[in-house]
């Protein structure tokens, strides 16, 4: 089916899209899925910079432990496009943090990165020994975790796909990583907002968003396509905003 011709999916590198789609599949059977309120202004932001037209889209999910699933679609010049999605655990539920990041150019992919990251220094045992089952591909261009990368699982994966070969394996990296960690939503249950591991959770989602907050390429994108106000309120508030402290 053609995609319709006003939500800026034309032209999308096809990784892009079907990653996206990849995404909203998952979430899709999760328990209570609900949409989660989002500032008008940022659901679709659309602008243009040196002629060339910018479109971002936001969509916010959440449901029975995960406070917050977001996905957002981007172009913002130069001829860049962007995926990101982080979904964010509720800290009263034993889950990590999943993050996928895919930058595309005009000469292709440079970064897909994809990870299911801990929040308490381990990952929960039973995502932790379905991602050690999975064969791990190896990919011709592995790339290298820049100073702030700590967050990260040792499952993480980063690469720059060389080919539609490893475009497609790495689309089945996400898909897998997101299998698992659907299934250990489905059946975890919640502690107490005043248990110290949802204290710990919580500090441990706080120390992941000052880290990805750490990352230059992205803030710069954003103050060149925008400004430097307009981009710093988009990462505190929308990207990487803090979890509401448990009580
Ligand atoms: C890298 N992120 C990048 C790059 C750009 C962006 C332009 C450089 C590409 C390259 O090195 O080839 C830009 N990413 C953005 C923008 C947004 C975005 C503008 O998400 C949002 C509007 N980044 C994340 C998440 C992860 C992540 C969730 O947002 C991981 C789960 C990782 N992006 C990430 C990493 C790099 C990167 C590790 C490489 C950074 C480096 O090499 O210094």
């Amino acid at each position: 089916m053609q995609p319709p011709m006003t939500d800026g999916s034309e032209g999308m590198h096809p990784l892009v899209y079907a990653l996206a789609d990849c995404i909203r599949g998952s979430w899709i059977d999760l328990p209570d899925l609900k949409p989660l309120r989002l500032a008008s202004d940022l659901e679709q932001i659309s602008g243009s910079l040196d002629g060339e037209r910018l479109f971002i889209r936001n969509e916010l999910k959440r449901c029975r432990g995960l406070r917050k699933m977001h996905l957002e679609i981007a172009r913002l010049g130069m001829g860049l496009q962007i995926l990101h999605c982080v979904w964010f655990p509720d800290p009263r539920f034993d889950l990590p943090i999943f993050g996928a990041d895919v930058v595309a150019g005009p000469a292709g992919i440079s970064a897909a990165i994809v990870d299911v990251s801990p929040v308490c220094g381990h990952l929960p045992a039973v995502i932790e020994s379905d991602l050690s089952a999975l064969p791990r591909p190896t990919f011709r261009q592995e790339r290298t975790l820049p100073g702030w990368g700590t967050i990260f699982s040792p499952h993480v994966c980063f690469i720059r796909p060389d080919g539609l070969d490893e475009e497609k394996q790495f689309l089945s990296v996400v898909s897998r990583y997101l299998e698992s960690l659907g299934s250990a939503v489905m059946s975890a249950s919640p502690d107490s907002s005043s248990h110290r591991s949802t204290l710990d959770r919580y500090e441990g989602q706080l120390n992941y968003c000052v880290q990805q907050k750490r990352n230059d390429k992205t803030r710069r994108i954003l103050e060149k396509a925008f400004d430097v106000t307009w981009a710093d309120r988009y990462i505190t508030e929308l990207l990487f905003d803090d979890p509401e402290k448990p009580c």
